[in-house]
């Protein structure tokens, strides 16, 4: 079988643990792109001179040509800059637009074949933008947000519960963005629903729900937590963590279901917009769409995600793109 060739835009702080993670798991050779000269061959040399040691056999390559990621079977892109202070949301989002719609280009041109995850904030926009440009197949762009603030959610209920996090299920639905929708309802360990498990632990059904409640809260704040203890820039350890395990999914043909921004045909009541929902990845990239029964309460909170996505496409549709 042939190594497959992932393709990762952006060599910033993700792009570069992208690389490595994708070199340790021997996913496929790699190719770092970015803009800035001489530091993604920087990084791809130092990651290389680690095989030895950590013990994987793929090629790496660091390159500011777009020439070199031809044949990609995957592309991540994490191309983009962070807020500045002074910076308007509008400014940002014309900022990114204007890096997104240049690497849409790039890549379209030069891996038309490739399926597309992408990381670059604002999210929602981003991958809506990267569609539209390359105008590759729905199924195959998509974007990594809802693995992440998932992990977060279920990373809060194992501390609070005490139990290893491996046994926690949970996912958050919607735009990644304050009005993001962490199911409760949904939320398990191994089969039994988390609100059973806090009252069980509390004995008083309020108190339960005040403890999930200030969960569901910190981990619709969860990025702006470790903005404010990194001081410059943002996460970058855990998203490239779950952009791999979407990759992971693909590129082995796992048909894993996981929340991914996904573009919706009707599903949740949506039509012609890119929204957080459960989905099964596999080797064609978006496999299906997995439509749950929500109550009123979650539908009303998907309703309200679901429209502060359509106001940034169309912040971003007015702003020319
Ligand atoms: P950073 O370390 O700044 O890396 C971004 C890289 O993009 C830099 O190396 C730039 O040189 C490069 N770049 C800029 N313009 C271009 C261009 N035109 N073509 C190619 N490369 C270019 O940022 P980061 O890696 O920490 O974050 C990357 C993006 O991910 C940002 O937009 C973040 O906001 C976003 N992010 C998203 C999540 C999600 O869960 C959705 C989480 C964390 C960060």
């Amino acid at each position: 079988m042939a190594r497959k060739k992932i393709a990762l835009i952006g060599g910033g702080q993700i792009g570069g643990v992208l690389a490595q993670l994708i070199a340790q798991k021997e996913l496929g050779d790699v190719v770092l792109f970015d803009i800035v000269e001489d530091m993604p061959q920087g990084k791809t040399l130092d990651i290389a001179e680690a095989s030895r040691v950590d013990g994987f056999d793929v090629k790496l390559k660091g390159t500011n040509d777009y020439k070199d990621i031809a044949g990609s079977d995957l592309v991540i892109v994490t191309a983009g800059l962070p807020r500045k202070p002074g910076m308007s949301r509008d400014d940002l989002l014309t900022t990114n637009a204007k890096i997104m719609k240049s690497v849409a280009e790039g890549v379209r041109d030069n891996a038309p074949n490739a399926i597309v995850i992408i990381i670059s904030n604002p999210l929602d926009a981003m991958v809506t933008l990267f569609q539209k440009v390359s105008g590759f197949d729905h199924a195959k762009v998509i974007g990594q947000a809802g693995v992440l603030d998932s992990s977060r959610f279920s990373t809060f209920i194992a501390w609070e519960l005490g139990l290893s996090v491996k046994d926690i299920n949970a996912m958050v639905l919607g735009g990644h963005g304050d009005t993001m929708v962490p199911l409760v309802r949904y939320a398990n360990v191994n089969g039994i629903p988390v609100m059973e498990m806090l009252e069980r632990k509390y004995g008083d059904a309020a108190k339960a729900k005040e403890v999930m409640d200030a969960m569901v809260e910190r981990t619709k704040m969860a990025g702006g937590e470790v903005v404010k203890l990194l001081k410059t820039g943002s996460a970058f350890y855990s998203p490239a963590s779950s952009a791999i395990m979407m990759a992971e999914a693909i590129m082995k043909g796992e048909n894993r279901l996981m929340p991914t921004c996904a573009y919706l045909k009707g599903e949740f009541g949506v039509d012609g917009y890119y929204v957080g929902v459960p989905a099964v990845l596999g080797e064609n990239g978006v496999e299906k769409i997995i439509e749950l029964s929500l109550n009123e309460e979650e539908q009303a909170a998907m309703d309200k995600s679901i429209s502060a996505v359509k106001n940034l496409v169309a912040d971003m549709e007015r702003l020319g793109f």
